[in-house]
């Protein structure tokens, strides 16, 4: 399973996932719970978090989430780039549901993902975009190289996007986060063998599942102390016990972040 990309990985898991599901609500119906908003938090707006961004295709179908860093530069995914051109892509700010109209829309007139990216589970998964328009929300301050220690197991951590609110489920029409504890570096090896890489990566995630970024929150924040520390990268599924999100771990990407904040 491990050498899936994410969304390949989502898929897969979603078919495994309906069928114990099934076999769930011929045992107990009453125990199976609802879908729970990403997986397991809250619903949220543009106006708490003025800094999420929707990443969308041309005619405004968000497919990834992103992190506003300068008034026109957005932090997303590499994987979330795959395929697309300056032409392709748009980028979404202000705009708390998917059906809404409201908001800044802008064009991107750069994508630069990392040049040592392949696939997310071996790292360098991690773009910036450059807007053609300015957003005029208030950008998120992002690590910087030296803040290793945010990531101390255990530390709350927050996401936030639009996907799916369980394995192979819906996207959600209005954003949602939840709070989700660092996993140390052991801990997420334990769980994802050589695809963890260390250096490039961080895990977060409830030991017992149910609360995790899914399918569509990909590119999007991962917050610690209110501070990008994370992009929302990979994972085996969505919220199962003993498989914690996979999120870009920014310390190590900090610097070039700011190049390219810069250039
Ligand atoms: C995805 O397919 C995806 N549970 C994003 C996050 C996670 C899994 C899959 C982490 O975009």
């Amino acid at each position: 399973m491990f050498g899936l990309n994410a969304a390949k990985k989502a898929a897969a898991v979603a078919a495994a996932t309906a069928a114990a599901a099934t076999t769930a609500l011929l045992a107990a119906p009453t125990a199976v719970a609802a879908p729970q908003p990403i997986v397991g938090g809250t619903t949220t707006t543009t106006s708490a978090y003025p800094f999420v961004m929707q990443i969308t295709d041309a005619s405004q179908n968000q497919f990834c989430g992103g992190t506003l860093v300068s008034p026109t530069k957005v932090v997303t995914a590499a994987h979330c780039m795959v395929g697309e051109t300056t032409s392709s892509v748009r980028v979404v700010g202000g705009r708390t549901y998917l059906n809404g109209t409201n908001g800044t829309v802008s064009r991107v007139s750069k994508i630069w993902t990392h040049p040592s990216y392949t696939d997310a589970t071996n790292g360098d998964d991690m773009a910036v975009l450059t807007l053609s328009t300015s957003m005029p929300y208030t950008p998120a301050t992002y690590v910087s190289s030296s803040q290793t220690s945010v990531y101390a197991a255990g530390t709350t951590a927050r996401i936030l996007g639009w996907g799916t609110t369980s394995a192979g489920g819906s996207s959600s029409n209005q954003l949602r986060t939840a709070t989700v504890p660092t996993v140390s570096d052991s801990s997420c090896a334990s769980s994802y063998g050589s695809d963890y890489v260390q250096s490039d990566m961080v895990c977060a995630g409830k030991t017992s599942g149910g609360v995790d970024t899914c399918q569509g929150d990909s590119g999007g924040p991962l917050l610690i102390g209110g501070v990008l520390a994370g992009i929302t990268s990979w994972g085996e599924g969505c919220a199962q016990a003993g498989y914690p999100g996979v999120y870009t771990r920014l310390t190590t990407f900090s610097n070039l972040v700011t190049t390219q904040v810069n250039s």
